[in-house]
């Protein structure tokens, strides 16, 4: 992996990238949660980003029944070989943040998958929780760049 990291963050996302794929799903989607309406997509560096784009793979994944929706995101998470983790690696990381922001929206509404309301982190996750808390919007954004970025099928090798 080629991808170098913005370096704000190094040891939380070491953290994250340590822990279960599952864990890392709940956890990004609580932090997703706990920003609330900080996170716009109308933010400045929304030009940065190609919604066309992220809502076309989007849509993609709203078309699979549930299960596949949910093994859709772990695959991203571990890097496996399918035709969406394939596009999701050519994606800019701004519009990679804002597929998972979509993501993150369509779980509210009904769309993805949604969490098990009783779903519990583990204390690792839940420490980790609270510190990402404490970056501050913009090292937080950092962040989220740096653990989205290396996600998906990167099939030049890289
Ligand atoms: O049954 O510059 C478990 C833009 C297992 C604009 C599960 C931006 C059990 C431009 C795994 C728990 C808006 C892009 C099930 C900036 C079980 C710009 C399922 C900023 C079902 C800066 C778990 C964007 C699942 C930002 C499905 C800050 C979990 C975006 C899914 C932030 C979790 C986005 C998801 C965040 C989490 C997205 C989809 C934090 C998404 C989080």
């Amino acid at each position: 992996m080629t991808y170098v990291t913005s370096n704000v963050a190094p040891e939380q996302v070491k953290a994250f990238q340590a822990l279960e794929v599952d864990q890392q799903l709940a956890l990004f989607y609580f932090v997703y949660k706990k920003m609330g309406d900080t996170v716009t997509p109308a933010a400045p560096g929304a030009s940065k980003a190609s919604p066309e784009i992220a809502e076309g793979l989007l849509n993609q994944v709203k078309e699979l029944p549930f299960d596949d929706q949910l093994q859709l995101q772990r695959d991203l998470i571990t890097g496996k070989d399918t035709v969406i983790t394939r596009e999701y690696a050519a994606l800019s990381d701004t519009t990679k943040l804002l597929f998972w922001y979509l993501l993150a929206q369509g779980m509210d509404n009904n769309q993805i998958i949604p969490m098990p309301s009783d779903y519990q982190l583990s204390g690792e996750a839940d420490q980790l929780l609270t510190q990402i808390q404490g970056l501050g919007f913009e090292k937080q954004i950092a962040f989220f760049r740096d653990i989205v970025s290396p996600m998906g099928f990167d099939s030049t090798g890289a």
